[in-house]
């Protein structure tokens, strides 16, 4: 049986061409290695800074990972993507060109009786009345209608701004308990999770909560280094 690979917030598109160029290659080298022992490829989130697919388009960013994607699935490795909030629009040509799982809802896993719990993490914060309701309306089907009017070229500029702006909010803010994050992740461990698995804060951690599950938190590529990938049953971020 192959190991679980789980990674989150690799961020594409959001750094230089030089710490993009670096940052493909440590994530190529990862997929390769997905590729001799894996078994399934969890990707929690906000893999590209921003993605939005038209009928005949898709982002010109991180051509070579999503071949990759694609050698992966072809050969039977099971590819699930969770969508992040800088990823949310992840479609048709994910699913059926690349043929990856979509997921647009936190889910669990159960593997060899461990119960796990795949969460981005954005959206815990109590707090974040505003952010969710913005969430719910520039994910609907009449913004992406709208959406899909603006040429790419400019939908990509105005989104590359937007990108940004929300990045350096997610980094800056508090997610201690103050925004009651703790308390959200205390509840939902309460359902009997073994471990819950996350991304969104880039603050890479592992915490054993109240009731004995483990909060992983993956961490980001951001920052020139330190990818975070977990594999299982090892358990064990890896060193790149
Ligand atoms: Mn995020």
């Amino acid at each position: 049986m192959g190991a679980l690979y789980f990674i989150s917030d690799v961020h594409l598109g959001a750094q230089s061409p030089a710490e993009e160029a670096t940052k493909e290659a440590l994530l190529l080298d990862l997929l390769e290695r997905v590729g001799t022992d894996g078994e399934r490829l969890y990707i929690l989130g906000d893999l590209y800074d921003f993605w939005f697919e038209y009928r005949h388009v898709v982002p010109s960013v991180g051509q070579r990972v999503l071949a990759a994607l694609q050698g992966l699935t072809s050969r039977g490795i099971e590819v699930h993507y969770l969508a992040g909030n800088h990823d949310f629009a992840i479609g048709p040509y994910i699913s059926d060109t690349l043929g990856c799982h979509i997921h647009r809802e936190p889910f669990d896993v159960e593997w060899n009786g461990t119960r796990i719990h795949l969460h981005h993490g954005d959206g815990l914060a109590g707090n974040d009345m505003g952010y969710r309701v913005m969430t719910k309306i520039i994910r609907s089907r009449a913004a992406k209608w709208l959406w899909r009017l603006i040429p790419p070229g400019i939908g990509f500029a105005i989104a590359e701004k937007v990108s940004g702006t929300s990045r350096h909010y997610t980094t800056g803010k508090d997610y201690g308990d103050s925004d009651r994050v703790w308390s959200q992740i205390e509840t939902l461990a309460g359902r009997g999770y073994d471990y819950l698995i996350m991304g969104h804060s880039h603050i890479a951690e592992e915490r054993r909560l109240d009731n004995g599950s483990v909060y992983l938190n993956l961490g980001s590529w951001l920052g020139g280094g330190a990818p975070c990938a977990l594999t299982w049953p090892d358990d064990k971020p890896l060193t790149l």
